[in-house]
């Protein structure tokens, strides 16, 4: 099928409300919508890296940089019918890092063949699942009250997984807030890389509290160091910003760096190269899970797709849309039913974009034709 048609365009929603980590705290989102014509089928995808360079060093700005120039130039045009036929181009593979770029564009491809074909993303990914489970991910709060308030309002909601995030300062007294108050609820923390080596006592500490497991404690860039700290701690550690390819998942399991893998589809360049990290993750016996970035329905869907995979044992980030906004830019809305969400049998990712909110909240918009 010949790609005819690429549009890219940057998004500006509001957060329903702010959300805190050890890094930033957004009231907002900056995503970029990505759309691949082809054979007269639409495909959609989203670069799900922030506006900011305080999770990874991509931001909304690079991503569309390094699509406009150094990526759809070359795809427009071009004959695809596997996603191999994308991935070996020399033009695309030669990029090096800005996975969040390249993830959004094959999304895109992926749901345009997999419409094709008339088959469900997840189908198409090999998934196994008909649901998914779904737990909350929650910003660092002013205090316990707070704190609780909100988790009981997600409980009530339906949800079976609370993940809250901590930083020097606003950690154990509130995750032991959280356990005195449910004795067996499973939580997860994530770091999102304060701590150092030098902070493990607090981690023999915090191993009292039974938690799921902590999220990447340490360096953006660091395995040594987590090995060193699992093998002082009971709580499985989960790394996210460390692992941006399969290669980095293998080496960080044979180093004993992890337990647990948190698998973003833009973090690690796409579908496939999550799928990748899901099968060494599986014959390793580490469990994997969906990590979120605030994602808008489109790149949710994907989510959802790779999260029916049959290693994806643990419930992820992936939330409904009225977690994270007043209206979501796809129908039908993501809805949670009793911790679960649905994965959809229709062709693709199964949802279609809504074009009058979208046109909404669009704030710059690139079309590229095929001239030939
Ligand atoms: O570290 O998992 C993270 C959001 C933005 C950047 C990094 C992270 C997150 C989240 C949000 O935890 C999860 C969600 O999408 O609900
Ligand atoms: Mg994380």
């Amino acid at each position: 099928m010949r790609i005819d048609k690429i549009e890219l365009r940057h998004l500006y929603i509001p957060l329903i409300e702010s959300f805190q980590t050890s890094t930033e705290t957004k009231s907002h989102i900056e995503h970029i919508l990505v759309t691949v014509q082809g054979g007269g089928i639409l495909g959609f995808g989203e670069c799900t890296c922030n506006q900011t360079p305080y999770y990874i060093y991509e931001t909304t700005d690079t991503a569309w940089y390094i699509l406009n120039k150094f990526i759809i130039p070359h795809i427009i045009g071009l004959e695809i019918n596997t996603i191999d036929e994308l991935l070996n181009h020399p033009m695309y593979k030669g990029v090096r890092g800005h996975n969040f770029a390249k993830a959004g564009l094959e999304m895109a491809v992926w749901d345009l063949l997999a419409k094709h074909k008339g088959v469900s993303l997840s189908q198409a990914l090999g998934g196994t699942r008909n649901h998914i489970q779904s737990g909350v991910s929650i910003g660092i709060q002013k205090d316990s009250i707070t704190l609780l308030r909100k988790i009981d309002g997600f409980l009530k909601q339906g949800y079976k997984r609370v993940k809250l995030k901590i930083k020097p300062g606003a950690d154990y007294q509130f995750l032991k807030a959280i356990r005195d108050e449910y004795p067996s609820l499973p939580i997860m923390a994530d770091a999102n890389s304060a701590y150092k080596l030098s902070d493990i006592e607090l981690f023999q500490r915090m191993d009292e509290l039974n938690l799921m497991m902590f999220e990447q404690p340490l360096s953006n860039d660091d395995i040594i160091d987590h090995a060193l700290l699992q093998k002082q701690i009971t709580t499985p550690i989960c790394l996210d910003e460390s692992i941006h390819n399969a290669e980095d998942a293998r080496k960080a399991i044979q180093l004993g760096s992890c337990r647990v893998i948190n698998i973003k589809v833009g973090r690690v360049g796409g579908l496939q190269e999550a799928k990748k990290i899901h099968d060494i993750c599986q014959i390793s016996e580490i469990p994997v899970w969906c990590g979120g970035m605030h994602e808008y329905g489109i790149g949710r869907a994907h989510n959802i797709a790779i999260s029916s995979l049959p290693n994806f044992t643990l419930p992820g980030d992936v939330s409904g849309s009225n977690k994270y906004y007043k209206e979501d830019i796809v129908n039908p809305p993501i809805t949670i039913d009793d911790g679960r969400l649905l994965v959809p049998t229709k062709p693709g990712i199964g949802v279609e974009p809504n074009m009058e909110i979208i046109e909404q909240y669009t704030i710059n918009h690139m079309e590229f034709c095929n001239n030939l």
